[in-house]
């Protein structure tokens, strides 16, 4: 039996697949009303194809419990924020996670770690809490880290379709995880040892954030002396070994944005593109605001409460809004005692922002300036809607004469 700890964005998928091809799973969440919800057959987040995998887990007998259980494999998938100070990780819920596993490990066990970690973060600080409950790793217990890869709106696919990587200290241990990822992966799992493990997942995100970007670095330069950036990078990316990534209003989400801070703090002085990436992804919120305040002055528009941001989630089609762009330039904009804009986001049910909307139309009655900060499908399938309006468009997908890009 496996127990997934931690039933989030990604342990919830990964124990749902485990059980739809037949593995017993429990999963275990210390959120009460979280596993109340999915024990009344309800699922916690939207994702493609979630409902349907979930429902077949269901039927496969998958138990949710706010309890640990007593078995041999643990998978671990609690978030790993990072210390806004010092730009290292935070290891509070993964420590905690740890812990609760000692108590009730049975000697034998094998404990995968699936939340990202810093390199270093398994030596550090859990190989210390294993052995101060009386367990020899290697011997009492094996570690293995299997860093996730999956991406928010193509989760249920990429399970199966993404190459993974499984470090272990011991090739035995590696290996019998292998063959358990493999019920559903259908891809290549690679064994190597966990450091590898750690550093390789950090390097993948941060390698994504360092060319998104050189995207917004370019948008800048472009702005800056009238260019096309889009017909730049399109007709660039015509070249057999250039792949630039899209500019945007900023870099939002639990993994991007946060991954490439551990090598920053972890290797002051080294990683020096790595910051500098980060910084320009960060700035452009405030990029986006002073788009903003320019086309104000060109309109001559004087009632400001007429300006909305369409999307609140850090990118399309996901209710994920940790980190997101919007929430920063709403930030940056509290920050300079602005007066809040009017929001709207199809995904966002619950109130998270000041003069939220959860209709349509009614947001955009309200609106003369729309900001379009998510590419959310609802939009693109309903741009007619935005006629007559002034429209600041920060992911190029309005073709509307008139609409202002990045
Ligand atoms: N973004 C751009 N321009 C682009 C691509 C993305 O501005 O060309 C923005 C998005 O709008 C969003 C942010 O970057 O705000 C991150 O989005 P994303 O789609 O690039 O990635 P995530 O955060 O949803 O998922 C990433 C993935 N990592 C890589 O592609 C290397 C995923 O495979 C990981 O599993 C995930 O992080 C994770 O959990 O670590």
């Amino acid at each position: 039996m496996v127990n997934v700890i931690g039933l989030g964005y990604i342990g919830l998928p990964t124990a749902l697949m485990f059980a739809s091809h037949g593995v017993d799973v429990v999963g275990t969440d210390y959120d009460t009303e979280l596993v109340a919800l999915l024990k009344s057959g309800k699922t916690t987040f939207e994702e493609e194809g979630l409902d349907v995998l979930f429902n077949e887990a269901v039927k496969k007998g998958i138990e949710f419990s706010t309890n640990y259980i007593a078995t041999d494999v643990y998978i671990i998938a609690v978030p790993t924020p990072y210390d806004k100070l010092s730009k290292k990780i935070d290891t509070r819920y993964l420590l905690v996670a740890i812990k609760n596993v000692m108590e009730i490990c049975p000697k034998g066990a094998i404990m995968v770690i699936e939340s990202t970690v810093s390199p270093g973060t398994i030596d550090k600080f859990v190989r210390p809490i294993v052995e101060a409950n009386g367990f020899i790793i290697g011997q009492d217990i094996n570690l293995v880290h299997a860093p996730e890869r999956i991406i928010p709106g193509n989760m249920i696919y990429e399970l199966k379709h993404n190459s993974r990587t499984m470090g272990a200290d011991d090739k035995a241990a590696g290996e019998k995880i292998k063959e358990l990822y493999s019920v559903f992966c259908q891809e290549n799992i690679v064994v190597t040892d966990i450091r590898t493990a750690e550093m390789i997942k950090v390097v993948e995100n941060t390698f994504r954030d360092i060319n998104i970007a050189f995207a917004n670095e370019l948008t800048k330069i472009c702005r800056s002396d009238n260019m096309d950036v889009y017909e730049i990078i399109r007709i660039a990316n015509m070249h057999p070994r250039v792949s630039i990534l899209q500019p945007g209003p900023g870099v939002g989400g639990h993994c991007i944005s946060v991954d490439p801070w551990f090598l920053v703090g972890d290797y002051p002085g080294l990683a020096n593109i790595v910051l500098a990436a980060r910084k320009i992804n960060d700035s452009m919120p405030e990029f986006v605001l002073e788009r903003v305040q320019s086309i104000i002055k060109e309109k001559e528009m004087t009632d400001l409460s007429r300006v909305g941001l369409y999307g609140l989630t850090y990118k399309e089609n996901v209710d994920d809004v940790r980190e997101s762009p919007t929430l920063q330039l709403l930030e940056a904009m509290d920050k300079h005692l602005a007066p809040a804009l009017k929001v709207y986001d199809p995904f966002v049910k619950r109130d998270v922002v000041k003069n939220q909307y959860h209709d349509f139309d009614a947001f955009l009655n309200d609106v003369d300036l729309v900001i379009i900060m998510v590419s959310h499908d609802e939009i693109k399938e309903n741009m007619n809607k935005l006629a007559g309006k002034i429209i600041l468009d920060t992911r190029n997908i309005c073709n509307i004469e008139g609409t202002y890009k990045l």
